[in-house]
Formats: C-alpha cells, structure tokens, sequence
C-alpha cells in the first residue's frame, strides 16, 4: 500500500484497475435469501453457482480522514425475473456518503433510507451518483449482455452494515416485465 501520492488507471473494456487491488467476487451461493423467487434461486444454484459480481477495491486503512475506491462490476443475468444485483448495503457509520461514476453498461442504483423513503436512480456511462449519508444503497445491472461497471469513493471509517438489507431486502425491487425493466414494490419489504 503506497504512503505516498499515486495514480492508478482503469482500462476499458476490461475495467479491471492497473496496480494494486483486493479482488473480491461475490457467487450466487454467497446471496440466499436476498433474491425475492427462492425456488428459481436455488435450481439456478443447483446448475451451477455462477458469478453475481465482482470488486476491485484500492487498498487503502478503513479509517476517518481515508477514502477507499475501486471498481464494481455487476454481471449481466437474472434469478427467476429479478436482475443480478449487489447484496447491499447501509454504511456501519450511517452518516457518511458515497459518489459512483458510471463508466459502463446500464441500471439502477436502489437507494433507500431508514426511515424508508425509497429512490431507484437510473445508472448509465457518465452518470454520477451522489449517494447521501443514510441512504442504503445497491447496484443492478439490467443489461442483456453488458456488465454494469462503476467508480466509487466513500470515507475509510463508513464500514458496511449487511444485516438490516438481508433481513427483508430493499423496499423497491428492479424486475424484468412484460414490457422491460420495471420497478415494483419488494412484498417482503415491512416499515
Ligand atoms: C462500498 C461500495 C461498493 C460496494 C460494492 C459491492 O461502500 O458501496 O464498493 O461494496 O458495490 O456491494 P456490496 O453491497 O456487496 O458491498
Ligand atoms: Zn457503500
């Protein structure tokens, strides 16, 4: 890890970063309960326990005063009619925000605070997404055969609460319709 000032570059199409980075990948087996049709979730992981989505995170200390970047790439695909997404998340330390680039692919961010106010920001190359302090956030990528790909910047101490989303997922949930891409209410979801 550099103490020093350092660039890094993130080639296209690949998107993966130049230099160092910690390579995270997130399985299907790694996701139960989060996708809404269990019964096609668990015969697509029967067949095989495919990729979801992965992360290149810049190593940096996850502590106030940091930033920590990287890249994250939702693979294109579906469980039963709901598009492959992150798991999600709020920030441990609820008051801090996060900034995502988008450099490739289309789809949502679905956002939600605890109070439960709920926003589904559409995510397409050169997006900014400024997500405030409070907001839950996850990524979907509703391409047919593009990844999603975007740039993130949050603070070194946000920290990751996973829990409150497994518990009944996010409020909104993008689905593939009759007619495309639509955003329906998620019927687990409870105030
Ligand atoms: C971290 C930031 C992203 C996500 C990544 C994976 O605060 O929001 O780096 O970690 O998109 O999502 P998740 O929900 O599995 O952490
Ligand atoms: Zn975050």
């Amino acid at each position: 890890m550099s103490d020093y000032p350092f660039t890094f570059t993130i080639p296209m199409p690949s998107a993966v970063p130049s230099g160092e980075s910690n390579h995270i990948q997130r399985r299907l087996s790694a996701m139960k309960g989060q996708f809404l049709d269990q019964q096609a979730y668990d015969q697509m992981l029967a067949v095989e326990d495919t990729l979801v989505y992965e992360v290149y995170e810049i190593p940096r200390p996850h502590q106030a005063g940091e930033l920590l970047s990287g890249i994250s790439i939702v693979h294109p695909g579906k469980v039963g009619n709901e598009y492959f997404m992150t798991k999600g998340h709020f920030h441990q330390v609820l008051d801090t925000a996060e900034v995502y680039y988008c450099l490739k692919g289309e789809g949502y961010m679905v956002m939600e605070d605890p109070e439960g106010n709920a926003q589904v920001a559409p995510l397409a190359p050169g997006v900014v997404l400024y997500v405030p302090p409070r907001w839950g956030h996850r990524s979907v990528c509703t391409g047919r055969q593009q990844d999603l790909v975007t740039f993130y910047v949050y603070p070194g101490n946000a920290g990751h609460d996973y829990g409150t989303i497994e518990t009944q997922g996010f409020r909104k949930l993008v689905v593939e319709g009759a007619h495309g891409v639509e955003i329906v209410d998620n019927p687990r979801w409870k105030r």
